[in-house]
């Protein structure tokens, strides 16, 4: 491709809106142009990218048999009515009417369309096991789009689904899926962890996130640092602490606290350090129901482990109006003793383990000091409830520990059982002729998402570094004065022969000052770059330079042209 004759609008200010790396490269790198907030052009060169990545991830799925269709994304409400999510979701999925007044949704997934279709379709069990997928726009009216590509409204996912005849099968697919993804992010030489994750709103059995280790992602993960176990903070389990023996037992005692409303500040009134007190929370669910989480004062309550383990489908702290009325008391002094109203009192199992400790006497300016679990109060459930911490043991082996990383999403793979095959009366007939129910899993892949999170895994100060696999070219060639005629007949023969090994070039031509030239190139991200100026030619020499490592050499033009493309066969690992 002629540079002079593309469209790259580089920019060289950083954009003020642009919060993470990967915005601002891809927005001065002319990847992209914000149309609205969260909804994205792609232009040429962004596009490239978008397009390498799609066909990887098509490979792959295609090499776990899976079959690639497309789905519409305006989607009848009527499916999910009979789904029951037309209610349950809310302004993020994106409603409208068509002419004659019918309701529609933009899509933001595709369960129901494709359990229509399937339903309709599949009706033995000799047909399945089958996987659908497609590479497709999505819509989700996100309360606060950022981050460029990595957090739009209008985005593109790869979105595939499973069907089996039973919960083992369904396994088979998800662990092909699995591993599909493992080599679909290996090869675009990214640092990844698939991890434990909850299920969240789809429901269904259980899931895994993988996630791209960064700074800037939004989601935090544990990994242990002896054997696989990794898992995101909403799921990771704690692992039990050995109970306390042999402790005498003091009595109980109420204990004036005035003002003292948080746990660090009663810890410190009383001498002690905050892992040897008690907090307690109060969580209500949409439903009017309520229930007391209490943990150990230095743990931080997992409100997905409460949600879930209540059974409720969402969750939110409770006010001070209802505390009062439950407790008796204000927020700062509460605990399970003396309450007004009763609620479930729910303890991370942590606290078993803890002897004469601090707890709130549900009195303004009042704790218990020596209140003994067992003894003094008795939970209705010791459940995991807290936040892993960086350092805690692990709960899969003897003597790992935790790691805490930050992740960015970029896939998601999950055991939907039955839930959306029941709703939709998606059934088969097995070899007995009997009808059964299909199970299913589901799988996706942020496109957009991923090709930013690899800019945020692999960037310098001068710019984007790109994985050659999914980088817009694999190799610039720069003409280092355009006005010198040698210098360009010369670049160009390189150009058109390194085109004609099946290299992508980009064929920098631009009458510009070659500072400008290499600026460029350093900030789009280009793998290689060769240099063509007069004095290496005078040698019969041009400059091979590396963009990852920064490592340059002079060599013979045929040189050159060989090394480059074996740097690209081995990058795209059909090295020969
Ligand atoms: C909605 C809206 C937002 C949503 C969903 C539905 C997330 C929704 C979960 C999934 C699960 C999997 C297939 C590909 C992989 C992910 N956000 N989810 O169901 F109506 Cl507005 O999408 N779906």
């Amino acid at each position: 491709m002629f540079y002079s004759r593309y469209f790259i609008p580089t920019v060289k200010e950083t954009p003020s809106d642009a919060e993470v790396i990967s915005h601002q490269l891809m927005l001065r790198a002319g990847m992209i142009r914000k149309l609205a907030a969260g909804i994205y052009n792609y232009l040429p060169l962004g596009l490239r990218s978008i397009r390498k990545f799609e066909a990887i991830v098509r490979e792959e799925m295609n090499r776990a048999d899976a079959i690639e269709m497309l789905m519409p994304s305006v989607q009848p409400a009527e499916l999910w009515q009979e789904s029951g999510r037309w209610t349950f979701y809310g302004k993020e999925l994106l409603r409208f009417k068509d002419r004659k007044d019918n309701d529609f949704c933009m899509g933001p997934t595709h369960e129901e369309v494709i359990t229509d279709m399937v339903r309709r379709e599949i009706k033995s069990y000799r047909q399945m096991p089958i996987n659908f997928y497609q590479i497709q726009t999505k819509f989700r009216d996100e309360i606060r789009p950022r981050f460029g590509l990595m957090r739009g409204r209008e985005f593109i996912m790869k979105d595939a689904y499973s069907f089996d005849v039973d919960s083992a099968a369904a396994d088979g697919s998800y662990n092909k899926m699995f591993n599909a993804y493992h080599r679909i992010f290996e090869r675009c030489g990214l640092n990844f962890r698939a991890v434990e994750a909850d299920t969240g709103s789809i429901g269904g059995s259980s899931s895994h996130e993988f996630m791209v280790l960064a700074d800037s992602g939004e989601d935090a993960i544990v990994s242990c640092d002896a054997c696989r176990y990794a898992a995101n903070v909403e799921k990771a389990e704690a692992r039990p602490l050995q109970p306390t023996v042999g402790v005498e037992l003091l009595s109980l005692e109420k204990k004036a606290t005035p003002e003292m409303k948080t746990i660090v500040d009663v810890a410190a009134f009383l001498g002690m350090s905050t892992d040897k007190t008690i907090k307690t929370l109060v969580y209500a669910s949409d439903a009017g129901e309520f229930v007391m989480a209490i943990l150990r004062g230095d743990h931080e309550l997992n409100e997905i482990k409460l949600k879930n383990s209540m059974g409720w489908d969402e969750i939110r702290m409770a006010t001070e109006e209802e505390i009062l009325q439950i407790t008796g008391s204000p927020i700062g002094f509460l605990g399970p003793l003396g309450l007004k109203r009763p609620v479930p009192v729910l303890a991370d199992l942590a606290v078993q383990s803890l002897a004469n400790t601090v707890i709130g006497a549900n009195e303004k300016d009042m704790h218990y000091i020596n209140a003994n679990p067992g003894r003094d109060f008795a939970p209705d459930r010791y459940i995991d409830l807290r936040n892993v911490q960086s350092g805690d043991a692990c709960p899969r082996c003897e003597n790992g520990k935790l790691e805490m990383w930050r992740g960015i999403e970029v896939g998601h793979v999950f055991k939907l059982g039955t839930k959306y095959s029941q709703a939709l009366n998606a059934t088969y007939l097995d070899a007995d002729g009997k009808e059964q129910t299909i199970f299913m899993g589901c799988y996706g892949i942020g496109i957009g998402r991923t090709v930013a999170a690899a800019i945020e895994q692999n960037h310098d100060e001068n710019g984007i570094i790109f994985p050659l696999p999914i980088a817009p070219f694999h190799c610039s060639v720069v003409a280092v004065n355009a006005k010198d005629a040698g210098v360009m007949a010369a670049a160009e023969e390189i150009y058109f022969k390194l085109e004609k090994l099946g290299i992508e070039v980009l064929f920098d031509d631009r009458d510009e000052r070659p500072g400008v030239k290499f600026k460029d190139n350093d900030l789009i991200g280009i793998p290689l770059r060769l240099v063509v100026g007069s004095k290496g030619l005078a040698e019969g020499k041009i400059e091979l330079k590396v963009r990852k490592t920064g490592e340059v050499l002079q060599l013979p033009i045929e040189a050159a042209i060989e090394q480059v493309r074996q740097l690209v066969a081995d990058a795209l690992g059909c090295g020969n």
